[in-house]
């Protein structure tokens, strides 16, 4: 009876680890259009700008954004813009590996931000579903120094590892440049159990096996 309790206790702790998401961002990206070096792609996902940091993989989203983690507005290392005048544009990310994600944080530009976004994912980096449109980040108006992020659904849990963001009506309503900007983008995953649910996961398994040995 006891290895049936420990059993399912383990079980329960495999259930609960899918109720934590982490956050996690992309190891690789491409725009087709950008200003110049200092405000390449690469400035969306090395976290520069954000006044509190994470570790891909590792921190849980929820907890973080509850945080309101703010990226600063100042644009060059910082954030990503395309050429002068070019308001859409294609992104395409690699997450380095296939997961299963559900939401996207995204930290838009306060001084010429994106209208909408739509979001496309692959797994094999040739054939991509489009699995939400028309995404309305916040237009902050050029009145902060810093800003928040906007957290979206996709519609679902979807196995992905190349994300693809087209990025339209640039700038915002209230424009001021005429670009297209943001400052971040992550994503959410459940396949990645944190350190916690880990060790209380092996203290399960272990718990079996010493009861497997002592013969009760
Ligand atoms: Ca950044
Ligand atoms: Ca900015």
């Amino acid at each position: 009876m006891k290895r049936i309790f420990l059993a399912l206790l383990a079980l329960l702790v495999i259930m609960t680890s899918d109720a934590n998401a982490v956050i996690i961002s992309p190891t690789a990206g491409t725009a087709s259009s950008t200003f110049s070096g200092d405000f390449d792609i690469g400035n969306t996902f090395d976290q520069s700008g954000l006044a509190t940091g994470f570790t891909s993989g590792v921190t849980d989203f929820d907890t973080y954004l509850a945080g309101n983690p703010q990226h600063t507005f100042v644009a060059a290392d910082n954030e990503w813009f395309t050429a002068s005048g070019v308001l859409s544009a294609t992104i395409n990310y690699d997450l380095g590996a296939v997961f299963n994600i559900d939401r996207m944080a995204f930290w838009n530009d306060e001084f010429s931000g994106v209208g909408a976004i739509e979001v496309l994912l692959s797994t094999d980096n040739v054939s991509f579903t489009s699995v939400a449109s028309g995404l309305s980040p916040t237009n902050w108006g050029g009145n902060v120094t810093s800003y928040g992020a906007d957290v979206f659904g996709l519609n679902g849990t979807h196995a992905a590892r190349w994300v693809r963001l087209n990025v339209s009506q640039c700038p915002q309503p209230a424009p001021l440049g005429q670009f297209c900007g943001f400052g971040e983008v992550a994503f959410s995953t459940a396949d990645v159990p944190e350190p916690a649910t880990l060790a209380l996961l092996g203290l399960a398994v272990a718990g079996i096996g010493a009861r497997r040995r002592a013969g009760v």
